[in-house]
């Protein structure tokens, strides 16, 4: 499951239900052109904590049809709704997907005991992989080595995806469980989370930054670490100008203009004004 995903949006349209074709133009668009890896499906990119549980049935069972074997999948079927986790992560089972992930429950204080609970009730109900979403910045779960470690004790928990600024945490990580997988999870960092030895990225900005985000992997997979520098500061010019202006959105938009129906984001989230979009186009002219 090692390499560079791209966390998959989900094209809405101005409604807000999934346009299938631009979810399958944006498949694709990843696999042909963005020459990913592998996909992180129903990630907060794909505005997954906003939508119901049949539609985010819908876009697995669109994705995978799309996909089929041309990519890898990761499933992120975390809630803080165990049991919805439970029920998607079966459906996606039975759809084909090799691995799961699933974010740490959010918003109450859950205890490691009931963390470990859930991660362990994902795993056994559905016989899958999984891979930990921890985003301590967005869910306010930190979880230090040593529960990292009893997590990964499980020999269905494969990995990680570790989206924190925390590179001793990360360093302390990757000696202590040199056989799982990490996954870096800010493109904005790719370039120190290599450095310190993880096995792969998955990012929001990959969709439309993908081809530089691979040459930052293969410069310093070649050990030229100036050069993959320079392309982590290109790299991060373009993510700056993507946070300021709106980072789904203007995504959205930038692919809009390589003929990808990449749509709206969903409410609460709010449409581009003029200004932020004609922003986005000329992001697009500038770096597509
Ligand atoms: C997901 O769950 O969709 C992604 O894996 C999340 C991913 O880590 C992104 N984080 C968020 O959007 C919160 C990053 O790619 C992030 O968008 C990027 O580094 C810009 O800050």
């Amino acid at each position: 499951m090692k390499g560079l995903y791209s966390a998959l949006l989900t094209p809405f349209d101005k409604n807000g239900n999934i346009d299938e074709r631009g979810l399958r133009e944006l498949v694709r668009y990843n696999i042909d052109v963005m020459k990913m890896d592998g996909l992180y499906v129903g990630g907060s990119t794909g505005e997954n904590f906003m939508i119901s549980t049949d539609m985010k049935k819908e876009v697995f069972r669109i994705v995978i049809d799309e996909a089929k074997d041309d990519i890898k999948l990761i499933a992120q079927v975390g809630s803080i709704n165990l049991y919805e986790s439970v029920e998607l992560g079966k459906y996606v089972t039975d759809l084909g997907y090799k691995c799961l992930s699933a974010v740490t429950p959010f918003y109450y204080k859950f205890n490691f005991a009931e963390i470990k609970n859930y991660y362990e009730t994902i795993v056994r109900e559905t016989g899958n992989k999984m891979v930990i979403y921890s985003i301590p910045f967005l869910t306010g779960v930190n979880m230090n080595v040593a529960q990292f470690g009893e997590l990964l004790a499980n020999p269905n928990i494969i990995g990680i995806k570790f989206t924190a600024g925390d590179f001793y945490l990360l360093e302390r990580v990757r000696k202590a469980f040199p056989d799982k997988l990490i996954f870096a999870g800010f493109d904005e960092m790719l370039l120190p989370a290599l450095s310190l030895g993880v096995d792969g990225a998955i990012g929001s900005t990959y969709n439309v930054t993908g081809k530089i985000a691979r040459e930052i992997v293969d410069l310093v997979a070649a050990k030229d670490l100036e050069g993959a520098f320079k392309k982590q500061n290109l790299l991060n010019d373009i993510i700056e100008a993507l946070l300021n202006n709106g980072l789904y959105q203007t995504i959205k938009t930038m692919l809009e203009t390589q003929g990808v129906h990449a749509g709206e984001c969903r409410l609460p989230m709010l449409p581009l004004s003029e200004e932020k979009k004609a922003i986005a186009v000329e992001l697009a002219k500038k770096y597509l």
